[in-house]
């Protein structure tokens, strides 16, 4: 069993995408463990794009990102981690296939709707950026009648 940190970001947010977002991961047979809404600030910003920090466009991914209110969200299933990340498609709409979120729906390589983790190590430390243990609530997939 997997978990996977999704953000669904501020072009998906205020283009009303955040459903069909979260129905695609939960279509895939995958489960929130954990969500919430948030606006991030750029303390968390270039914590979580650590990895990206030097680059061209770290600066506009961190104004981004930060720019209006986005959702976080823990997925747990099998093989968490690859089904979401062949769910949201490549990086750049443009070259993602349109069967994909980004794909079918992302505008550009930065308006690209949503965030995935693409290792567990960096779904590991992603969540514990956005979460604490007590906000992440396990529960079975059984319908308690
Ligand atoms: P990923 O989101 O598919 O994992 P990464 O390479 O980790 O892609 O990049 C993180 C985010 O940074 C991307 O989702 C995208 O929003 C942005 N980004 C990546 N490459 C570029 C670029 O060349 N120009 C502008 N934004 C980029
Ligand atoms: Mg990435």
């Amino acid at each position: 069993m997997e978990r996977s940190l999704v953000l669904i970001k501020p072009d998906a947010m205020q283009r009303k995408l955040a459903g069909i977002i979260i129905s695609r991961f939960e279509r895939q047979g995958l489960k929130i463990v954990a969500m919430k809404m948030l606006q991030m600030d750029k303390t968390l910003a270039q914590q979580h794009y650590a990895v990206h920090q030097g680059k061209t466009f770290f600066n506009d991914l961190v104004e981004f990102i930060t720019s209006s209110p986005i959702i976080a969200a823990v997925f747990e299933g099998e093989r968490a981690i690859e089904v979401i990340r062949q769910t949201m498609g490549e990086t750049d709409p443009a070259k993602a296939s349109s069967h994909t979120i980004r794909g079918n729906s992302g505008l550009d390589i930065q308006h690209n709707l949503v965030h995935g983790s693409d290792s567990a190590e960096n779904a590991k430390r992603e969540i514990s950026l956005f979460f604490s243990p007590d906000e992440i609530l396990d529960y079975s997939e059984e319908i308690d009648k």
